[in-house]
């Protein structure tokens, strides 16, 4: 009986609502990739012709026989191009365009740019022409998935690798992260987490491994491992894995030729090396160099890279700020020209706002590449909207002042100033196997910007923002406009309610969601405590990085030493990044310190406020699913402004005696 009302229902439920349901329900798997399929008829009046029968090639046939709705296309490969790299070139006019590149893959980047500025109905002007060449050459994403599935800082559900089904079943979800990225020029990928098991260096991993590269191959990814650096002893039985031993060596070149009869095109390895307890060179009394150059000569007759992290502190009386640039510094120079440095965008860790790391004004005879973290551990994880273009951008156009003016980290980085060989740029991922990849709808936008930045660090972060809401939401102006300026205010919103003036590393202890000022363990590392960042006393706040304290301001090139050590000169967002000031400080706006640090956080709260506000009035434009969800978001966004500006607050009152001023909203 049951069995039987079960069945009606379920045909009833299929027949009259799945179809319907389907029709609403927007889960936001599609990311900006919302192309209209062309009908048969439209398709008929056009040609897509390619000679080059590669992969890639085909893929980019493929992608515009679905969904180019214009002209004729003919695919053209020009062997003589070669400084184009994966670049391309389109021109034409309303007849026919062209799509020439050097590498098939350039020809599948050109079809996305066309399938790009259909979607967003850009006219085209007659003649049509443009011509992109990468600023970066490996455009990287980081992910830290373990073999486990759990992601580490990871906000948007488990791991998309499913390690125990593969290599035999393959889930249709790999085809799609790898046409994602390739749609914005992301052509590397590390798969699993820089706190690495070397299980990953196991042949039974590498075959998963192999599967993956293979299906990415023809979307122009390099797959990469992050390896750790106890391998040969941990799965290769040696008695240690000193870098200067014969056995570790022969370990690592028998492992390399293992890796690379599977996966001939193998990117390389990324290592964290003696950093957070992870195991290291340093181990063995070796140099970050040497235990570098060990694993550089091992894939450099495979042509493989290795990127060496400079994310390196430990618990001494030095300013952690300043302990990079100690240890990598004097190893300028002693690199192998297949070693890239990696170094976070600042010197402590992904902080809503932190000056550029003084590392990439100071290194010039070896390799380096900036690491942004694009999952939010230090910004509200999944569930506060905060775009990331405007911070990747603040560090990119930072001036180094390395060679003078305008030395900016990105000409630092992409080859402007140094033989940089490939030059790179990685971006820890905010991408899991939630149905919309990044857990936030909007923390879509920041997979986007950084793949677009990645390509083309010459882009605005408005134009970036308008291109991707018109893409995965709505062309209205009226929709995008509003929603626009939401996403290029977050980010500042979030460093207001968070910590502003510069203050850093106030967040709850090790899962950092939510505010710990006063947060202190017995017996815990001073340098994971947030008074060894803020300093607060009676007598003011803030870490003094100047000669009268830790001088990390030595590290920067001139003029910046002079800007950041003078109080009256060092910009108010880093404030009390460089400086320890009295509560009574006056800012440049007149109010005190202790006013101005008010009048922010109630800013922030604001900002928050006016986002969820601005997205209520913006229901028309959006499909219930993803208005409903973003909405929830944006409720827990407000919600958490205020919780950090009230604890933030009143803890600090404590020390700065002050009452709130009475015209913001007084702490619960
Ligand atoms: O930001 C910190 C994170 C760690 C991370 C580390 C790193 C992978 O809290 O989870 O470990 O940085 O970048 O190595």
């Amino acid at each position: 009986m049951f069995t039987r009302f079960y069945k009606i229902y379920l045909i009833i439920f299929t027949v009259v609502w799945i179809p319907v349901g389907l029709l609403q329900a927007d889960d936001g798997s599609q990311l900006w990739l919302r192309y209209d399929r062309v009908s048969a008829q439209i398709a008929a009046l056009r040609t897509i012709s390619s000679k080059s029968s590669h992969a890639s090639a085909q893929l980019a046939v493929q992608e515009l026989e679905n969904y180019w709705a214009g002209q004729h296309i003919e695919l053209v490969l020009d062997q003589r191009k070669q400084s184009w790299k994966d670049g391309y070139q389109i021109q034409g006019n309303s007849q026919k365009l062209r799509i020439t590149a050097y590498q098939p893959i350039g020809l599948l980047y050109g079809a996305y740019d066309l399938l790009r500025r259909q979607q967003v109905g850009q006219e085209f002007s007659e003649p049509f022409e443009v011509s992109e060449i990468p600023t970066f050459d490996l455009r990287v994403l980081n992910h830290w998935d373990n073999l486990d599935r759990t992601v580490e800082r990871g906000y948007a559900g488990h791991s998309l690798w499913l390690w125990d089904e593969l290599p035999g079943s393959i889930s249709p979800r790999y085809v799609q992260y790898a046409r994602a990225n390739a749609s914005i020029g992301i052509n590397t990928v590390v798969l699993n987490n820089v706190n690495a098991s070397p299980q990953i260096l196991s042949s039974t991993y590498l075959q998963k491994v192999k599967v993956l590269a293979d299906l990415f191959r023809p979307y122009g990814i390099q797959v990469y491992l992050s390896a750790n650096f106890s391998s040969p002893a941990v799965i290769g039985g040696l008695d240690d894995s000193d870098p200067l031993r014969d056995e570790v060596q022969q370990w690592w070149a028998m492992k390399a030729k293992e890796i690379y009869n599977l996966i001939p095109d193998f990117g390389g390895f990324l290592v964290k090396a003696n950093s957070e307890g992870q195991p290291g060179p340093q181990d063995y009394g070796r140099t970050h160099a040497e235990g570098a150059n060990m694993l550089a000569d091992v894939l450099q007759p495979y042509n493989g890279l290795i990127m060496w992290r400079a994310f390196v502190y430990n618990p001494t009386t030095e300013d952690r700020a300043k302990q990079a640039y100690a240890e990598f510094l004097p190893l300028d120079g002693q690199f192998r020209d297949n070693v890239i440095i990696q170094t976070k965008n600042g010197a402590i860790d992904f902080q809503p706002r932190e000056p550029f790391h003084p590392l990439f004004g100071a290194i010039k005879k070896s390799k380096q590449m900036v690491e942004f973290q694009i999952t939010q551990e230090y910004l509200g994880f999944s569930n506060h909207l905060v775009y990331l273009a405007p911070l990747f951008k603040e560090t990119l156009d930072a001036d180094t002042y390395a060679y003078g003016s305008n030395s900016t980290v990105a000409k630092m980085t992409d080859g402007t100033y140094h033989q940089q060989g490939k030059s790179a740029i990685a971006g820890v991922a905010n991408i899991g196997a939630d149905d919309n990849w990044t857990g936030h709808h909007f923390a879509q936008a920041n997979w986007y910007s950084y793949g677009r930045l990645a390509w083309n660090h010459t882009l605005s972060a408005a134009d970036i923002a308008e291109e991707w809401i018109q893409a995965t939401f709505d062309k209205d102006p009226n929709f995008v406009k509003p929603v626009k300026d939401v996403m290029l205010k977050s980010r500042e919103a979030a460093v207001n309610y968070m910590m502003p003036l510069g203050l850093h590393h106030i967040f709850a202890f090790d899962h950092h969601y939510g505010p710990e000022p006063w947060g202190d363990i017995p017996n815990a590392r001073a340098d994971w405590m947030p008074w060894y960042y803020h300093n607060a006393s009676t007598s003011g706040v803030g870490f003094d990085r100047t000669a009268t304290g830790s001088n990390a301001v030595a590290q920067y090139n001139e003029p910046l030493q002079q800007i950041y050590s003078d109080v009256a000169t060092c910009p108010e967002t880093l404030l009390l990044w460089f400086h320890h000031v009295p509560w009574t400080y006056q800012m440049r706006n007149g109010n005190t310190l202790w006013d101005e640090l008010c009048y922010r956080y109630d800013a922030g709260v604001s900002d928050a406020r006016h986002f969820q506000k601005q997205w209520d009035e913006l229901e028309a434009y959006v499909d219930k699913e993803r208005f409903l969800d973003v909405q929830k978001r944006l409720a827990i966004q407000s919600h958490d402004a205020v919780w950090w500006k009230d604890a933030v607050l009143l803890y600090f009152q404590t020390f700065a005696n002050k009452p709130i001023p009475h015209d913001i909203e007084p702490p619960k």
